[in-house]
């Protein structure tokens, strides 16, 4: 059984974490699949919104902790997982100027927690919950958790979460500002496949350059940022779904944007 499944409908990329049997961990594979998945999305123009869940009652459980070789735990080199696996994962979807929403559909843990709170726009199942797994098995927040979980949740919250490693239900993680949405379980599909749907009509090189503009905001100051932001603006400002935007507006009509 392949470890993702893709699917594509209208200009939306659908991408299922695919390992149910062990809720949806990472091992090598998966982490391949999504990364060359990722690396396909960002150059076929075909793609304008993607949509990254899981199949079954989880949404990921991190790490596959049996394929780590367990025969020399301590010696091994997990860093160099690290460093294959999921850094070029987290980076692709941020550089991905594309948006990519989450539907979290039910646990997500360790590595998994933080994939999704990597993406742009994360839903959750009411049911759902984030566990920050890692300080339970002597590991750190890796897949950009140190990063992201304080910029999200602010400083105590993320050393709450990391340092005892709780579960934080969906409604929490949504008011600590760490996702975007909450919704019954029932309805996440739906709702889901609705704003993915919804993202890729949209100006998709102005939502790219947003996306461009907001990582920067992380580590700029307003100075940096200001001309950050003069330089997004004056690329969107030449594409043609600008144009389009502005001539619908004064057209009073509704705007066709080719996402070009
Ligand atoms: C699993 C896993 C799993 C294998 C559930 N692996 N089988 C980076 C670099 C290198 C090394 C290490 O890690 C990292 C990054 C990381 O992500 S570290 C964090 C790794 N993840 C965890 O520590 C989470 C481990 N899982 C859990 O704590 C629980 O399974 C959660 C809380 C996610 C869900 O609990 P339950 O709903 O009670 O399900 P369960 O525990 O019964 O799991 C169901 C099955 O899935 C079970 O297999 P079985 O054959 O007994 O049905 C688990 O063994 C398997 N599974 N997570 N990470």
């Amino acid at each position: 059984m392949a470890t993702i499944a893709t699917e594509q409908s209208d200009n939306v990329l659908t991408i299922t974490l695919n390992r149910p049997e062990v809720l949806n961990a990472f091992n090598a594979e998966m982490a391949g699949a999504l990364r060359d998945a990722l690396a396909k999305a960002a150059t076929d123009t075909t793609v304008r919104a993607l949509l990254v869940t899981g199949a079954g009652r989880a949404f990921c459980a991190g790490q596959d902790l049996a394929s780590v070789p367990n025969d020399e735990l301590g010696d091994f080199d997990i860093g160099t997982i690290v460093r294959t696996q999921y850094n070029p994962i987290i980076r692709a979807i941020r550089e991905l100027e594309k948006p990519v929403l989450c539907a979290v559909n039910g646990v997500a843990a360790g590595a998994g927690a933080n994939l999704a709170f990597a993406c742009d726009i994360v839903i959750a199942a009411r049911e759902a919950n984030f566990i920050q797994a890692f300080c339970k098995i002597g590991l750190i927040p890796d897949s950009s958790g140190t990063f992201f979980l304080p910029r999200l949740a602010g400083f105590a919250r993320a050393s709450g979460m990391a340092l005892l490693g709780d579960k934080v239900s969906a409604e929490q993680a949504r008011d600590w500002g760490l996702i975007w949405q909450v919704v019954d379980g029932a309805d996440l599909m739906q709702r889901a496949r609705e704003l993915a749907g919804h993202l890729a009509t949209q100006p998709t090189r102005g939502l790219g350059l947003t996306k461009r503009a907001l990582n920067a905001s992380l580590s700029n100051d307003l100075t940096a940022q200001l001309a950050m932001e003069e330089d997004c603006q004056r690329e969107a400002g030449r594409t043609n779904d600008f144009a389009e935007g502005v001539r619908a507006f004064l057209a009073k009509r509704a705007p066709v944007f080719e996402g070009r």
